[in-house]
C-alpha cells in the first residue's frame, strides 16, 4: 500500500497567491486548464503531490479558487481535507473571501493548519509584523489559534522551506481517520484519460476499493465496475482509506458522472431526500433564518437546494444553533456525522453549516419534545445513536451490520455499542439466523402487553376454544417484528405465567373451555359415557349409536372433549376419560416404581382390562415420553 496520505487544501482570498505557492513549493502549476492560464485565475480544483524525501506520508495539495463566484468549487475541495495551508497575502491582508473561507474551514471542522503570509517579498518587516499580530488575532480560539504564521514568497523562494517543515510538521499530527470499512469516496473530479478512458477522482473516505470491484453512483444508483486504479499517478490493484484515488470505471458513461455524486460499494449508502441535522448560523450571516427559507446545502462534494425547517423555535438567529430538518429539493448522499454548509442564493453567502444526524428521519412535528430528545441522541455517544436507531426501526430489529450500515460506522463498534445497550437492559439482543438482532426494551414490552390482550380478547371472543394457536397471536403482531421477536416475546408471556402453553397452543391461566348452550348438554352426555366406561371405554362409532347423536354432531363434539383434555385419544379405537387415565397412568407409574419395568400382560392385570386397552395405554405413554420400550418391557423415561 502507499504511504498515507495527508490531503492539505489551499484557502484564502483570490490573488492572494494559493496556486503561486503550490507551484513554488511542488514545481507543478495546479491551474492546468487553458482558460485559468489565460485569466491568470484558478476556476477547477487542482490537485498537485509534494514529495518530501524521507517523510513517512505523501501530501497532497487540493488547490481551490478563491473567487466569490467559486466558493461552491471551494467547499467541494476542502469537504474532506486533513488540514489546510491557509493563505493570506502579506500586502493585502486579511480579505472578503479569507472570512468566508476560514468560515467554511470551520464548519467542515478541519482541525490541522499552517497560515503562510505569502508575497512576504512585498512587504517590510514593520508591515510583516503587523499582518503576523492580525492573522494570530483573527485565528484565536479556533482550531488555527496554534499554527505557525510563516511569511513566504513564491517569487524569491524565501520561507518555502519553512512552510515545508510546518506541513511535514501538520501532517504528523494529523490523526488516521476512523474507518467504517464500507468503501466510500464523493467525486471531486471526473475527466477522460486518453487510453485510459473516463475517470473519477475523489479522497476515499472509509473502506477499499479494488479493480474488479463492482461500485454504485450515487445517488443515481448507477452500477459500474472498477476498470483501473490510479493512487499518485500509479496504476494499483488497491486503494483505501485517505488516499487521494482515481478510478477508470467500465459500464457508465461519462455524462452520467459529475462533481457531487459519491461511488461506494453498492448497498451501503441510501439516497437521503431528507436529513436532521445540527444547524449553526454563522454570528456574521446578514439576517435570520425562518423555516422554509431555501439555501443552498454543501455536503461531501455535492450541493443541492433544500428548505429549512426549524424544529425547536420560529427563527434562527446569527450566532444560534438549533435541530432542523432540511428538505432537499433533489437527492444526495450523506452520512451520520457529515459535516455541511449552507449559502443563500442571491447575494451568494455563507452563512452556516453543522452536522448531518439522520439521513431518513420522518418528517417531525415542529417543537414536539419526544421528536426532538429522539433526534438530539444522535448527537450523544455511539451508543445513544445506536438506541435511537434502534428505536427508529422498531419493531423491525436490526443487526448490527445493518445499524453500521446506517451508522457509516463500523460494524465492531456498533456491536460493541448494542452489547452495551443489550447489558443495561434497555435493549433486548435475540439470537437470529445468521447475525443477532437487537430491539429496543421498550418495544418488547410493548410487544408483551400487545400479544397478551390479544390472548384475552381471543378467548373472550371464542370461550369454547381450549387453546389458541401460537400463529394466531402472531399473526396479531406487527410483521416486521420477525420470528426471532416473536419467540421472545412468547418465552417471556410464559415465562411470567401470563400465558400458559397447553396441549394444541396457548391458554390463558384458569381459562375453561365452554361449551356453547346448546352443545353443553350433549358434551356432558358424552362425556359420562365415558367417564362410566373406565378403562374400557366404547369404540367411538357405538358410543355414537347408542346416543343417538347424527356423526357430525357427534364428531365435533368428542374433538371438543379431547381438545380441552377431558377425553384422552389413547389411539383411533381408544378413547379414554381423563380421570380414568390419570388412573391408568397413576396405576402404571406406581408399578414401574416397585418393579421397574412393566410388560403387556402385567398391565392388563393391574388394570383388569383385556389386551387392546394395555397395549394402547403402553404405547400412549411412551409416546408422550413418560415410558419407553425396552424389548419386551416397558420402563421409565
Ligand atoms: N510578488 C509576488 N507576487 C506573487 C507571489 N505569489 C503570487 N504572486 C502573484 O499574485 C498573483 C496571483 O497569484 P495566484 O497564485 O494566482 O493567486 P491565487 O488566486 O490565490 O491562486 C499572480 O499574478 C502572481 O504572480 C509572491 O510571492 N510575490
Ligand atoms: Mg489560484
Amino acid at each position: 500500500m502507499d504511504k498515507d496520505h495527508v490531503i492539505v487544501g489551499t484557502a484564502g482570498h483570490i490573488d492572494h497567491g494559493k496556486s503561486s505557492l503550490v507551484k513554488a513549493l511542488t514545481g507543478i502549476d495546479p491551474d492546468t486548464l487553458p482558460e485559468e492560464k489565460e485569466r491568470g485565475m484558478t476556476i477547477e480544483l487542482g490537485f498537485v503531490f509534494l514529495d518530501l524525501p524521507d517523510y513517512e506520508r505523501q501530501v497532497v495539495f487540493i488547490d481551490v479558487p478563491g473567487h466569490e463566484k467559486f466558493v461552491k468549487t471551494m467547499v467541494a475541495g476542502a469537504s474532506n481535507v486533513d488540514a489546510v495551508l491557509f493563505i493570506v497575502a502579506a500586502d493585502e491582508g486579511i480579505s472578503v473571501q479569507t472570512r468566508e473561507h476560514f468560515d467554511i474551514l470551520r464548519l467542515l471542522r478541519v482541525e490541522e493548519g499552517i497560515i503562510a503570509l505569502t508575497k512576504s517579498d512585498l512587504a517590510d518587516p514593520r508591515l510583516l509584523e503587523e499582518r503576523t499580530t492580525e492573522v494570530k488575532a483573527f485565528v484565536r480560539g479556533t482550531f488555527l489559534e496554534n499554527a505557525p504564521v510563516i511569511p513566504v514568497s513564491a517569487v524569491t523562494g524565501a520561507g518555502l522551506e519553512d512552510i515545508k517543515a510546518a506541513l511535514r510538521a501538520a501532517g504528523r499530527r494529523v490523526a488516521r481517520r476512523e474507518d467504517s470499512g464500507y468503501f466510500r469516496m464523493p467525486i471531486d473530479r471526473v475527466f477522460t484519460i486518453h487510453g485510459f478512458g473516463t475517470v473519477i477522482a475523489g479522497t476515499v473516505l472509509s473502506g477499499e476499493v479494488r479493480v474488479g470491484d463492482k461500485v454504485e453512483i450515487l445517488p443515481d444508483r448507477l452500477e459500474a465496475r472498477v476498470r483501473g486504479i490510479q493512487v499518485h499517478k500509479a496504476k494499483r490493484d488497491l486503494s483505501g482509506l485517505g488516499h487521494r484515488t482515481a478510478l477508470n470505471l467500465h459500464d457508465v458513461e461519462k455524462t452520467e458522472l459529475r462533481r457531487g455524486q459519491c461511488v461506494a460499494r453498492p448497498g451501503f449508502i441510501v439516497p437521503t431526500s431528507r436529513l436532521d441535522a445540527r444547524l449553526h448560523l454563522l454570528a456574521q450571516a446578514p439576517h435570520e433564518l425562518k423555516t422554509r427559507d431555501r439555501v443552498r446545502l454543501h455536503v461531501g462534494t455535492d450541493e443541492v437546494i433544500a428548505r429549512v425547517v426549524l424544529l425547536e423555535r420560529e427563527k434562527l438567529l446569527p450566532g444560534e444553533s438549533m435541530l432542523a430538518q432540511f428538505v432537499l429539493e433533489s437527492p444526495t448522499t450523506a452520512l451520520f456525522k457529515d459535516r455541511f454548509i449552507i449559502r443563500t442564493f442571491s447575494p451568494l453567502n455563507t452563512i452556516g453549516g453543522g452536522e448531518v444526524f439522520d439521513t431518513a428521519p420522518p418528517r417531525h412535528k415542529r417543537f414536539d419534545p419526544a421528536a426532538l430528545d429522539g433526534i438530539r441522541k444522535f448527537e450523544g455517544s455511539l451508543e445513544d445513536a445506536v438506541e435511537r436507531t434502534l428505536a427508529k426501526s422498531a419493531p423491525r430489529p436490526l443487526t448490527a451490520s445493518l445499524m453500521s450500515l446506517a451508522l457509516g460506522k463500523s460494524r465492531a463498534l456498533v456491536q460493541a455499542a448494542a452489547e452495551k445497550l443489550a447489558a443495561a437492559g434497555t435493549a433486548v439482543k435475540l439470537p437470529s439466523a445468521d447475525e443477532p438482532v437487537f430491539l429496543p426494551a421498550s418495544v418488547v414490552a410493548l410487544l408483551k402487553a400487545k400479544a397478551l390482550a390479544k390472548a384475552k380478547d381471543y378467548f373472550a371472543a371464542n370461550p369454547q376454544r381450549a387453546f389458541m394457536p401460537p400463529a394466531d397471536l402472531q399473526a396479531h403482531l406487527p410483521r416486521e417484528a420477525g420470528e426471532a421477536v416473536f419467540r421472545r416475546v412468547l418465552e417471556d408471556t410464559v415465562g411470567s405465567g401470563d400465558l400458559v402453553r397447553v396441549e394444541g397452543g396457548l391458554s390463558l391461566p384458569g381459562h375453561e373451555a365452554r361449551f356453547a348452550d346448546r352443545d353443553a348438554e350433549t358434551a356432558a352426555r358424552v362425556e359420562a359415557v365415558f367417564r362410566r366406561a373406565g378403562f374400557e371405554p366404547p369404540l367411538e362409532e357405538d358410543a355414537c349409536r347408542d346416543l343417538r347423536l347424527p356423526l357430525n354432531q357427534f364428531r365435533k363434539i368428542m374433538g371438543a372433549l379431547v381438545e380441552r383434555g377431558r377425553l384422552v385419544r389413547l389411539d383411533p379405537k381408544v378413547t379414554l376419560h381423563r380421570d380414568a387415565f390419570e388412573k391408568a397412568k397413576a396405576a402404571v407409574l406406581e408399578y414401574l416404581r416397585l418393579r421397574k419395568s412393566i410388560t403387556i400382560s402385567e398391565t392388563k392385570d393391574v388394570l383388569k382390562v383385556s389386551r387392546k386397552y394395555a397395549c394402547a395405554v403402553l404405547e400412549y405413554l411412551d409416546k408422550r415420553q413418560v415410558t419407553r420400550r425396552a424389548g419386551d418391557v416397558h420402563v421409565m423415561k
